[in-house]
């Protein structure tokens, strides 16, 4: 048993000391967190699902090909999202984990659904935040698919969030605006009918005093996890952004880096191309439906009018680097091929092997004047780890489907 403080003060820090953990545990705080964590899981939920749909979408679905910036936008705030999530989660469980071994364990029917579903939701929002930020950070250290595994995650995630939130209405709803007065001093004093001693002894400290200094610590904890969560942020958006790039410090790519001012994330070695991609006879073949269709070598491509745009390569891992491409459209490449603009096509690499070596494109990309079969970035000659001779450059995707070593465009129906 530690002694019982003896000075008025000490008893004062004691009381209050005591006053803050209950506050920093109390619905007040777990509302004010948990709708911060709600904002920005439905963010990352929604942008994330945007992505998802981008690299997979049902052949009825038009998609928006401006602003060109879009993806690296929408992706951005993804990662973002994520990130702020985590200390805000971390702070949550700190509320609320004294709670997680209340006795009794099951009280009612109702009780063990809400239990079960807060152990879901937990374990799931760890996990996919874990891989998320692993896949931020290129450490693929899990035997499974990324993607099925993280979209199927969000989904478990935002349907026990939703359960969650109705089980809990009642306490968001009492919780939802901080308290005008502060709660009656008795509330606060000890629980036995004898008189406080801080509240009786001189110098006398009115435990409204306790409460409100307490009611500080609280308010302190909220905001140390809100300003880990924005330091994360601030420090990492640089790699999503110029705007920020100053500032990151623990993104993983930094813009203006590599070959032509640009990342790479394959390289020509990497994707077994180092001889395919500089073999003079290379030709790009444009196939239409019923095999109709045209080749195309470097002179040709050369021959055609050139178009320049500035478009961001933005994966989904986060960072985003806008560069100049030059190169002929696509839109023209398919005409010249007899091949109508707005088709659905499959864009193949050389490389023989590998998850990125086809791309598909709806028709509204390729429609689009923007859209390029580049062949030179940021004013020079493609380096062949940016995809040399030639690739694809699309406004409002995600880097993945920017196939790099173009070896084959045909048409498709789905
Ligand atoms: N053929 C092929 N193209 C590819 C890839 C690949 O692995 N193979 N990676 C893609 C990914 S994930 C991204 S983010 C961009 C990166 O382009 P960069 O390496 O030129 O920056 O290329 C895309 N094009
Ligand atoms: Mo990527």
């Amino acid at each position: 048993m530690p002694k019982p403080p003896t000075s008025a003060g000490a008893r004062f820090d004691a009381l209050r000391a005591r006053i803050a953990a209950e506050r920093v545990r109390g619905p007040r705080s777990t509302v004010v967190i948990g709708r911060l964590l709600a904002l920005a899981f439905v963010l990352c939920f929604l942008t994330g699902l945007y992505s998802h749909v981008l690299q997979d979408p049902p052949s009825w679905l038009r998609l928006p090909t401006r602003p060109v910036r879009l993806y690296q936008v929408t992706q951005g705030v993804h990662v973002a999202s994520g990130f702020a999530s985590v200390p805000l989660l971390l702070g949550k469980l700190w509320i609320v984990y004294p709670r997680l071994f209340d006795r009794p364990l099951v009280r009612s029917w109702a009780h063990l659904v809400e239990r079960v579903l807060i152990g879901v939701l937990v374990a799931a929002s760890l996990l996919e935040l874990v891989i998320g930020v692993m896949n931020v950070v290129h450490w693929y250290a899990w035997p499974f698919s990324f993607r099925p595994v993280h979209h199927g995650l969000a989904w478990v995630i935002i349907g026990a969030l939703l359960a969650h939130i109705g089980f809990r209405l009642p306490t968001i709803a009492a919780h939802w605006r901080a308290r005008p007065r502060l709660p009656a001093p008795v509330r606060i004093a000890t629980a036995s009918a004898a008189p406080d001693p801080v509240v009786s002894d001189p110098p006398a400290v009115h435990p409204r005093d306790v409460t409100a200094f307490a009611e500080l610590d609280r308010r302190m904890f909220i905001a140390a996890s809100v300003t880990a969560a924005s330091a994360l942020v601030v420090f990492t958006l640089g790699q999503s952004t110029a705007l920020f790039s100053a500032l990151n410090v623990f993104g993983p790519r930094r813009s203006g880096e590599g070959p032509q001012s640009l990342p790479i994330n394959r390289t020509a070695a990497a994707a077994n191309v180092l001889t395919t991609a500089v073999d003079p006879g290379w030709t790009l073949d444009v196939t239409g439906p019923g095999g109709r269709g045209s080749g195309f070598d470097l002179a040709r491509l050369c021959a055609m009018e050139q178009t320049t745009a500035d478009i961001p390569i933005s994966c989904v891992e986060g960072w985003s680097t806008t560069a100049t491409w030059t190169g002929v459209r696509l839109r023209d490449v398919l005409t010249a091929a007899g091949i109508a603009p707005d088709s659905r096509l499959r864009i193949t690499s050389l490389q023989t092997r590998g998850g990125y070596r086809v791309s598909e494109m709806g028709p509204e990309y390729a429609a689009d004047g923007a859209t390029l079969i580049a062949l030179r970035l940021n004013g020079e000659v493609l380096t062949l780890d940016h995809g040399y001779p030639a690739r694809i450059i699309a406004p409002g995707r995600p880097g993945v489907l920017q196939t790099k070593w173009l070896s084959r465009i045909e048409v498709i129906d789905r």
